[in-house]
């Protein structure tokens, strides 16, 4: 067996989508047999360590390479001064850069932490020994630390974010009830338990990169602009990932750099970066805060939401983290009116974060409705069922699937909601508070065309191959279940090799749309598939069927006529008789999104071709909705949850074993957005002093409850080929705000900044 290629371990006919088969590629990690980018072999490594900037803003002026070049095993030094430009890449939204070169090492200095100079050596111990060596000599220049500082002024307006439906400051003047709170998030790190980092090698033009990805093909252009090679000259290779939730979608200026210290040493190089620099090569969730103002009249109809946010930036680049994605989506409100500005400041860019929009957005907003149910004497769920919208109210489509109502019913029902004494404080168990909150999440249903090879081999088995990627979400399994329902083949006789940027293209694992585009690919192709060896099966003159029906079935392996006409026939044998050794199908699904042939490489290697929610005739989102229990230690000021119940509407699940788990690992994230992430920006130097595992606080099993998840969903056929929606998102989105409603019910404060530490509470 190939490293790059899975066997499932497990499986009966009962495997197809739908079941609750374990991951297929669960006992090779386990095991450690599982070879990540970076454990992969490669003969005649050097080893290569990142020296980045400790000032916030400047110049360096010069970088003293001596002592580092005389050091014992060290091959190279590369600093801005001695590193040769590469050519600028256009962006991934597939647009023109603006600029012909490209330079990974600048003397330009714009936040702590940027990379100024690559080492390589023997040894990764030499590496970084000579690292220590170099003397770099800066010229600081001022700096805003955070956005929050007073100098840090407005920033600049986002015009594609205003909205403005109706007249919300009359119609906020004239409700009965009102409130207006102000939220705020820190900036919060994607924290993969496998750090970023790559393996590069050169054979004459064709680069070979190990790196993790959740984009093979759009990393792979990226590699192949960079250094003005073609596409099919770089070969991406990311068999299994640690996680990346958003953070290895783009080729980064560190990969750009590792593969030009292998090009100018003629050697394989293998850069992996520390812990505390991989908070500063990606930048994680900008910090973001929201001033949120609701008015309704008595009976709890919303009439108005005055919705402003503010979000950082870099100081040479733009990330926009849309604050009201979900504030725009979840409610019948006549009037709202919502606008976004971004701020500057001396940090690295930020990025995708899990569910980057709706998180931060449904932070403040079911905040703000449970503040809006407390104003107004009402229970929180009853508020949310009063304002359910019928219909998108933003862009006036109709729900493709909407089963809030039903998330609603079925996680109060098993939460026991219909106990909840309102009043704050009222719960208790002996010395301790108890708090039960609520709250609801959306993530939109993205979508993009996807291209998968299936393959029926000699023995009777399937392949499945594409270049997409499993970050731990189950595309492995999901895949091999796809298959294993067109041909009623067991899992165990299904292979999927993923994570090659040489197999048939995939477009990003990101946005929840690789499960829902992946499955469609590889349900046609597989189809096309069993579709060609029918046909062969009935014509071919050596073949034992042939003419015996006009059509057959295919199950178990075997060819079977309807009627019995002719004994089943095992695949393998057909084969045998007709001389073939597999019957193949490369399928794409761009005309289903409204593509060509020509664009194909596009719409892989960009996203400019992936399709909002609301494009067509519906509005396509994924549900859920949060129940939350918690104790807080008056005397301490301490939160530990009990219990969380989520009920959540995702359409079809693939494979209901593992969407529950995509559902809790995004409540695992969300309770840590709650109660313990955050980075902690040093003012007077710009820099987040907790960038390492041990302060950067992530919940571990300890802190993690009770989660019960429930699927309400039921197939949506506007939504994918197989009629499930997104997943992988959707469970952060609104847990943290679930949290936070619940630490007030128990404590009578409302904490509006996260996370809610013992310094709120106590
Ligand atoms: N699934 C299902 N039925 C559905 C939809 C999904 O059974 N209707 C299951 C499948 O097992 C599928 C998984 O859920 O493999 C995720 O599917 P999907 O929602 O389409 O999400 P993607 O495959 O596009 O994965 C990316 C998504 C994103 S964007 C982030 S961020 C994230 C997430 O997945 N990062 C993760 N989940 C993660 N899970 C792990 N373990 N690690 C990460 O880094
Ligand atoms: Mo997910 S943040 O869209 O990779």
């Amino acid at each position: 067996m190939s490293p790059l290629d899975i066997s499932p371990q497990r499986g009966d006919a009962g495997d197809g989508i739908g079941g609750r088969p374990p991951r297929i590629d669960g006992l090779a990690k386990i095991r450690g047999e599982a070879a990540y980018a970076m454990d992969q072999p490669v003969e005649g490594l050097a080893h290569a360590v990142l020296v980045t900037a400790t000032i916030a803003a400047g110049w360096v002026r010069g970088i003293d390479r001596t002592a580092a070049e005389a050091a014992p095993g060290v091959l190279l030094v590369l600093t801005p001064g001695n590193t040769p430009p590469l050519h600028a890449a256009s962006t991934w939204t597939g647009e023109a850069p603006p600029t012909s070169e490209y330079r990974p090492l600048e003397p330009e200095i714009r936040h702590v932490g940027q990379q100024i100079a690559l080492v390589v050596a023997e040894s990764l111990e030499q590496a970084t020994e000579a690292a220590t060596l170099l003397r770099v000599d800066y010229e600081a220049a001022p700096f805003l630390a955070d956005f929050t500082v007073p100098d840090a002024g407005e920033g600049q307006d986002l015009p594609p974010l205003t909205i403005e439906r109706g007249d919300a400051d009359t119609a906020l003047a004239s409700a009965d009830i009102r409130i207006s709170a102000e939220y705020g998030t820190p900036r919060e790190y994607n924290v993969p338990i496998e750090p970023h980092g790559l393996t590069a090698r050169w054979d004459g033009d064709a680069l070979t990169l190990w790196e993790p990805s959740q984009w093979l093909d759009g990393m792979a252009r990226n590699y192949a602009e960079w250094f003005g090679i073609g596409f099919e000259q770089v070969r991406l290779i990311s068999p299994y990932i640690g996680g990346g939730f958003g953070s290895k979608a783009l080729a980064l200026p560190h990969g750009a750099i590792a593969a030009q210290a292998a090009r100018m040493l003629g050697r394989p190089v293998k850069l992996v970066l520390t812990r505390p620099q991989t908070f500063t090569a990606f930048g994680g969730r900008a910090a973001t805060r929201q001033l949120l103002e609701l008015g309704a009249d008595a009976d709890g109809h919303l009439l108005a939401i005055r919705h402003r946010g503010w979000q950082e930036t870099s100081r040479n680049g733009l990330w926009v983290e849309p604050l009201n994605a979900a504030t725009a989506l979840m409610y019948e409100v006549p009037h709202l009116s919502s606008r976004q500005r971004v701020v500057p400041v001396n940090t690295v860019t930020p990025s995708a974060k899990r569910a980057p929009g709706e998180n931060p957005s449904a932070f403040a907003l079911e905040c703000a409705m449970d503040e809006l149910a407390y104003a107004l004497g009402q229970d929180p769920l009853a508020l949310r069922l009063r304002n359910e919208p019928g219909r998108d109210p933003h862009s006036g489509k109709l729900w493709s699937s909407r089963r809030m109502r039903e998330a609603y019913a079925a996680g109060a029902d098993s939460f026991g909601w219909a106990r909840r004494n309102p009043t704050p404080g009222a719960m208790r168990d002996g010395p301790l508070r108890l708090g039960w909150g609520m709250a609801a999440g959306t993530y939109p249903v993205r979508r993009s065309a996807g291209e998968a090879m299936v393959r029926i081999l000699a023995d009777g088995g399937v392949e499945v191959a594409s270049s997409t990627s499993d970050m731990g979400t189950g595309a492995y399994t999901i895949l091999a279940q796809t298959a294993a329902s067109v041909f009623g083949l067991p899992l165990a006789r299904v292979r999927v090799t993923l994570g090659d940027s040489t197999l048939p293209r995939a477009p990003v694992s990101g946005g929840s749309q690789m499960a829902g585009l992946m499955t469609g690919a590889v349900d046609k192709a597989a189809r096309a598939a069993r579709e060609e060896l029918i046909g062969l099966a009935l014509n071919d003159p050596r073949s034992p069927l042939r003419g015996v029906a006009n059509t057959l079935a295919v199950a178990e392996g075997r060819l079977i006529a309807p009627r019995g006409e002719a004994p089943p026939l095992p695949i393998a044998e057909l084969l045998t008789a007709i001389g073939r050794d597999r019957v193949e199908a490369l399928r794409d699904t761009l005309a289903e999104n409204g593509l060509k042939p020509e664009d194909r490489y596009r719409a892989f290697t960009t996203v400019s071709t992936m399709r909002a929610p609301t494009d067509g005739e519906y509005s396509m989102h994924s549900w859920c909705a949060h129940f939350v229990e918690l104790a807080v230690d008056e005397a301490l000021g301490s939160v530990r949850l009990r219990r969380i119940v989520t009920a959540f509407d995702a359409g079809l699940l693939y494979n209901p074993r593992l969407a529950e788990s995509q559902i809790k690992g995004g409540i695992v994230m969300g309770i840590g957005q709650a109660l313990l992430e955050g980075g902690i920006v040093d003012r007077r130097h710009a820099r987040v002093l907790n960038n390492n595992l041990a302060d950067y606080l992530l919940p571990t099993h300890a802190d993690i409850p009770p989660i019960e998840v429930i699927s309400v969903g039921e197939p949506d056929p506007h939504a994918s080929a197989l009629g499930g929606k997104g997943v992988g998102e959707l469970g952060i989105v609104g847990l943290a705000a679930a949290i936070a409603n619940a630490v007030f019910h128990a404590t009578g404060k409302r904490v509006r900044d996260l996370p809610i530490t013992l310094a709120d509470l106590c």
